[in-house]
């Protein structure tokens, strides 16, 4: 999508810091981290975010799921644990209108989830 900031950072138009690529996921440092560990994984197809699933996508999404698990390993928060979050709407405070999962780790995350 043309006007998509993760399209824009998808196709290298905007650069970003990144930490895995398969064919159908990337996955980059978030520019404001609020962990040590601050990955967004997105999928390279612009989806616009969980509300906009149809039930196409089942494989895509379990393939993005994998890529987290990978992504922590690599980043070795496998074993201390780790948060995948997507926001989804604005009581979320979702401001990227492209689905992306945020994997949070590196530290002792809150109980609290919000
Ligand atoms: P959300 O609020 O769930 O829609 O998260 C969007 C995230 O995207 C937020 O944590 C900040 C991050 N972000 C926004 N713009 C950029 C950017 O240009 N580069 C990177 N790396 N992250 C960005």
């Amino acid at each position: 999508m043309n006007d998509c900031l993760f399209c824009k950072i998808i196709a290298g138009a905007i650069p970003s810091e990144r930490v895995y690529e398969d064919s159908y996921a990337y996955a980059f440092r978030d520019i404001s981290p609020q962990a040590p560990v601050h990955v967004l994984i997105v999928p390279k197809a612009h989806l616009s975010g969980l509300d906009g699933l149809t039930g196409a996508e089942d494989r895509l999404l379990a393939d993005l799921l994998r890529a987290a698990h990978t992504i922590a390993v690599q980043e070795g928060i496998d074993g201390s644990g780790y948060r995948l979050i997507s926001n989804c709407g604005p009581d979320a405070c979702q401001s990227v209108h492209h689905l992306h999962f945020h994997l949070l780790g590196g530290k002792q995350l809150s109980e609290k989830m919000d």
